[in-house]
C-alpha cells in the first residue's frame, strides 16, 4: 500500500549532481533561474515543496563569492521547481578543476560507460576518483548543513534521497556525522543507470569504496530486480557481506540494508494531455519510423541506421513509403567520444540517404537538436513506429513517452531493446537485439506490418501498464519503500 510517507516521517532532502534548476549570469552580472522540466523533477520538487523539504545539488555554474545569494524563481516561470524558494535549495559550491574532474573524469568517462557494460570506453584515472571523493565529501557537508538546519519534531525522522552515480559515496559520511551529532534521519539511494554484473564492476579499481558508499544508505534502489542482484552479487563477492538474495537484503556494518527494484515511469496524464492538443506534425502519407535520444554511444544510434538501410535493402517495397525521423539531443559535446559518435552519424546519414533518395522521398530526416515538448509529443503521437534500441541503458523514458501518445487508433507499434530497462517491464512491445542487424531489420518490418488488431491490443497493455506505473507512483513508492523502514525495522534481519 502507497502511504503519505512524508506527512508520516517528516521532511525529505534530495540530493542530486543538479539542482532541479541552472543559474545563469546576465550580461549585467545578474543571476536568473532558468527551469528543468523533466519527469523526475515534475515529480520529486513538489515532495520537497509540501513537506517541507530542501533540494542539495550544483547549480550549472561556479558561484565564487559564498554570500552569493539564489535567485527566486521568474514571476512568469510556471514549471514545479517555481515553488521551490532559495531558502529550500542548498547550492553546491566546488572548485572548477576538482568538479571538471569529478564530473567529466570519474561520473562520465567512468561510470558511465563502465556501468553500460562497455569497460573498453572507460579510463581509470587516480586522479579522477580523487576527484570523484572531494566532490562527494563536499555534498555530503552541504547535506549535513541541510539537515542540520531543519527543525527537529519529536517522531518525526527526515528521509535524504540521493540520486545516481555522482553521488555513490556520498550517504556513509552522511550517516557517520548524523550518528556523531545524534541527529536521526534514514538514507535512500536511487541509481538511474543500469549496475553491472560483478566481473564488470570489479575492474574499477576502487570498487569496495564504492559499495561501503552505498551501503551507507537505508535503502538503495534501481529500476530493475536484475541490478538489484547484481549490486547484492557485488555486496557478497567484494565485501564478504551476508546477503538475502531473495528478499534481497545486505548485511553491513551491523545494519540490513534493503534493495528494491523501483522501475521509474513518466508524467504519464501530462503527454497525454499535450499528444491531445499538438497540431498535426508530418504532411505526407509516408509511414514515419521514429527515433528519440540523447546523442550518446549507449543509445545504438549507428546500429540502429544500419538496420533501417538493412531494411530498405531487403524490403524494397518500404522505399517512398516509410522514413526513419531521428531526433537527437546534444549531449556531452565537449567529450572527443561523443564529437566522434556524431561525425560518424552524420556520415552515416549522408551515405544511407545518398544511396536511397528519391526526388521524392529522403529514407531519413536527421534532427540534431532539441525539440519542444509540444511538438515531441505530436512525434510520438503521429509516428508508427516508436524505435528504442538502446546497446544498454536503465529504463529508457523515451519508450514510456511514446505509448503515453500513442492516441490514434489504430495506434503504432513499440520496438524495444532486451537491454534497456524499459525492455524489462513493457512486455507487449516487440523485442529487437540491436547488436543483430538482420533480426534488428525483421523486427522493423514485422512492425510496419503488424495487423492492427494486434497494434491495438499490444498498445492498449502498453499505456495501461504505464498510467498505473507513472512517475507519481514511483516517487510514491520509494518514499513508501523508505517509510516502512520507520516502522518494520526490526523485521528485516537475514536468519
Ligand atoms: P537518459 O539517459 O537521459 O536518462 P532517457 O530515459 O531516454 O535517457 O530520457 C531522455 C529524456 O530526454 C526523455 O524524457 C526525452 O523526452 C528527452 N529527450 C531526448 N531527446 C530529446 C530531444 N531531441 N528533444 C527533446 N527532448 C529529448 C537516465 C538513464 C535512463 C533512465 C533515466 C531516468 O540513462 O536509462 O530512464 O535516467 O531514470
Amino acid at each position: 500500500m502507497i502511504v503519505d510517507v512524508v506527512a508520516s516521517s517528516g521532511s525529505m532532502i534530495v540530493v542530486s549532481n543538479r539542482l532541479p534548476f541552472v543559474l545563469k549570469r546576465t550580461k549585467d552580472g545578474k543571476l536568473i533561474r532558468k527551469a528543468s522540466a523533466g519527469g523526475l523533477v515534475t515529480a520529486v520538487a513538489p515532495v520537497v515543496i509540501n513537506g517541507n523539504g530542501l533540494w542539495v545539488g550544483w547549480p550549472g555554474i561556479h558561484l565564487e563569492d559564498p554570500n552569493e545569494p539564489i535567485p527566486e524563481s521568474d514571476p512568469s516561470d510556471i514549471t514545479p521547481t517555481s515553488g521551490l524558494k532559495s531558502n529550500k535549495v542548498v547550492a553546491v559550491r566546488i572548485d572548477p578543476l576538482i568538479f571538471d574532474s569529478y564530473y567529466n573524469g570519474c561520473c562520465n568517462a567512468t561510470f558511465w560507460p563502465l556501468f553500460h557494460s562497455m569497460p573498453d570506453r572507460a579510463t581509470f584515472k587516480r586522479e579522477h576518483w580523487k576527484s570523484y571523493v572531494k566532490a562527494n565529501k563536499e555534498f555530503a557537508e552541504c547535506t549535513m548543513e541541510a539537515l542540520k538546519s531543519l527543525p527537529r519534531v519529536p517522531n518525526e525522522v527526515p528521509l535524504i534521497w540521493i540520486h545516481d552515480y555522482h553521488l555513490m559515496l556520498a550517504a556513509n559520511w552522511i550517516r557517520q556525522a548524523a550518528e556523531d551529532l545524534e541527529i536521526n534521519c534514514k538514507l535512500g539511494f536511487f541509481l538511474h543507470i543500469p549496475f553491472p554484473p560483478w566481473d564488470i564492476f570489479r575492474l574499477f579499481p576502487w570498487s569496495d569504496e564504492i559499495l561501503q558508499g552505498m551501503l551507507g544508505c537505508d535503502m538503495v534502489g534501481f529500476h530493475i530486480t536484475d541490478y538489484c542482484l547484481n549490486f547484492v552479487d557485488c555486496c557478497q563477492r567484494n565485501l564478504g557481506c551476508r546477503v538475502d538474495r531473495k528478499n534481497l537484503l545486505v548485511e553491513h556494518g551491523g545494519r540490513t540494508v534493503r534493495v528494491r527494484p523501483l522501475p521509474i515511469g513518466i508524467p504519464f496524464d501530462r503527454f497525454v494531455e499535450l499528444a491531445e492538443k499538438a497540431p498535426r506534425v508530418f504532411s505526407t502519407n509516408q509511414k514515419i519510423i521514429l527515433g528519440v535520444d540523447r546523442l550518446d554511444y549507449t543509445k545504438g544510434l549507428v546500429h540502429r541506421l544500419r538496420a533501417f538501410e538493412k531494411l530498405l535493402e531487403n524490403y524494397p517495397e518500404h522505399i517512398e513509403k516509410v522514413s526513419l525521423l531521428q531526433i537527437s539531443v546534444p549531449s556531452r559535446t565537449d567529450v572527443k567520444e561523443y564529437q566522434d559518435l556524431k561525425e560518424e552519424m552524420d556520415q552515416l546519414v549522408g551515405r544511407i540517404n545518398g544511396q536511397f533518395t528519391t526526388p521524392n522521398w529522403s529514407p531519413i530526416r536527421y534532427i540534431y537538436g532539441c525539440v519542444s515538448q509540444d511538438e515531441l509529443a505530436a512525434f510520438y503521437r503521429d509516428a508508427a513506429v516508436g524505435l528504442v534500441t538502446p546497446l544498454r541503458d536503465g529504463m529508457n523514458l523515451v519508450a514510456k513517452e511514446f505509448v503515453a501518445c500513442q492516441i490514434n487508433i489504430p495506434p503504432g507499434v513499440l520496438i524495444v531493446s532486451p537491454f534497456a530497462g524499459a525492455g524489462e517491464t513493457m512486455h507487449e512491445a516487440l523485442i529487437s537485439n540491436p547488436y543483430e542487424i538482420d533480426d534488428a531489420s525483421e523486427v522493423i518490418h514485422r512492425a510496419l506490418t503488424m495487423p492492427e488488431d494486434e497494434r491495438i491490443l499490444r498498445m492498449n497493455y502498453l499505456r495501461r501498464r504505464e498510467k498505473l506505473n507513472d512517475v507519481d507512483y514511483w516517487t510514491k513508492s520509494f518514499l513508501s519503500a523508505m517509510g516502512s523502514l520507520l516502522t518494520q525495522e526490526d523485521h528485516d534481519d537475514i536468519g
